[in-house]
């Protein structure tokens, strides 16, 4: 077992196989939760949420480069049972009520018969930080790392969409992987889009991340990638498609992955609005910081800077500020390279250490679609959308 302690000491290096469930006494445990690292196969060693369905995060010090590594990207599923699937006998069919004709491929034909793009994006978890909700809501506790940026290669949705035919009632299509529910167990994990955001340039059928093959995790053969989308879309392991004339009745569309009804700002999917609920579908504006954890402390006089992330539905990041007062003053951080507009953008700004003493670090992001982070959070059933303003305790010694 790695405690949080062992990892913010920079003693993570053995990791334990077995002994899933037990968890030792540490000081810490009352101030932060006890973190325990796993490494599933192909994967370097990740912070384990559950086994069963596998859910496990990346550590904050995976998040520090521009993309993140496939061996340390974050795993998550809804069914415990996900088969490895043979990309010989792997087949993607396309079809559906308000499709003219089907079709089938192999991951050959795909590369085939379109053309291969790429797109710079992050796949966050609708939960993503959802361990941090207080008071507490049920679901995986995430903290930071239930998300990554990568480049996505693989064919336009739209071009196999149009070989099968959209017919003009097309409303949503419908997307299924090879994982299946069990007898009795949790529903079948099937979701669909709008059909405007299935015909956008910019959502993929991927089977490259990074410039290679997906990991078996992140959904080999291939998954869709629905950029500036949270990552319940972006579906793993595809096998079907169905373009279809009425809204998508499964468990994961009308009962999961919905948050209140005009609450949130973002895209609304008009067809599975209700009166109270609507689905989830756009990332809000949001930041990490990647340089520092709470409790870090600086030397008097020494250069220090500040420096992560900043994100959103890809309209993309107008400024980020930063305060060392605890809010009131307001900085503004120097903005990295642009790696494109449904990625994440890197910020910096020195840090004043002239003082000594204890220092409120405060990071707060605005998007060019106008929204901001704010400093509350909006409490929602499922714990989906934490943006708030992210704060760290640092000392100047
Ligand atoms: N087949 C399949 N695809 C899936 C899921 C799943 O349970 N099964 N979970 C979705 C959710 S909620 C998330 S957050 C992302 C996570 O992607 P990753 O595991 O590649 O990080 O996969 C999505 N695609
Ligand atoms: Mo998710």
């Amino acid at each position: 077992m790695i405690t949080r302690r062992g990892m913010l000491a920079g003693m993570g290096g053995a990791v334990l196989v077995g002994d899933l469930g037990s968890s030792s006494g540490n000081a810490l445990a009352a101030e932060a939760p006890e973190l325990e690292l796993f490494a599933l196969r192909q994967k370097k060693a990740l912070i384990k949420q559950t086994f069963r369905p596998p859910n496990f995060e990346t550590p904050l010090a995976d998040l520090r480069s521009e993309f993140t590594a496939n061996d340390a990207f974050f795993v998550r599923y809804h069914l415990a049972n996900i088969p490895k699937v043979d990309v010989r006998t792997w087949r993607l069919r396309a079809g559906g009520e308000s499709a003219s004709r089907t079709h089938e491929w192999r991951l050959d034909d795909l590369r085939r018969d379109f053309e291969k793009v790429s797109v710079a994006a992050i796949n966050q978890c609708s939960g993503n930080r959802r361990g941090l909700f207080t008071p507490r809501v049920p679901g995986v506790q995430w903290q930071y790392g239930a998300m990554g940026n990568a480049i996505w290669t693989g064919v336009r949705l739209r071009d196999v969409l149009q070989k099968v035919g959209v017919r003009p009632d097309a409303l949503e299509v419908v997307f299924d992987g090879a994982d299946a529910a069990l007898l009795g167990g949790t529903p079948d994990f099937v979701k669909s889009l709008p059909i405007e955001r299935a015909l956008d340039e910019n959502t993929l059928i991927a089977f490259e991340m990074n410039g290679h093959p997906l990991p078996h995790w992140n959904g080999a053969p291939a998954r869709l990638v629905v950029p500036g989308w949270t990552a319940t879309y972006w579906v793993k392991h595809l096998t079907e498609i169905r373009i279809v004339p009425k809204a998508y009745e499964g468990f994961w569309m009308q009962k999961a992955y919905r948050v209140p009804t005009g609450v949130f700002p973002g895209a609304v999917f008009k067809s599975q609005e209700g009166m109270e609920t609507t689905p989830i579908t756009e990332m809000l504006v949001n930041s990490l910081i990647t340089s520092h954890e709470s409790g870090a402390r600086l030397t008097r006089g020494q250069r220090a800077e500040l420096s992560g992330w900043a994100w959103d539905n890809g309209a993309g990041i107008a400024k980020v500020e930063i305060s060392q007062d605890g809010g009131r003053v307001w900085r503004g951080a120097m903005l990295g390279r642009d790696l494109g507009r449904f990625a994440w953008r890197g910020f910096t700004l020195p840090i004043d250490t002239t003082q000594g003493g204890p220092i409120t670090v405060a990071v707060r992001a605005t998007s060019r679609n106008g929204t901001q982070q704010p400093e509350k959070l909006t409490p929602n059933p499922s714990g989906y959308h934490h943006n708030i303003i992210q704060t760290l305790q640092l000392e100047v010694t």
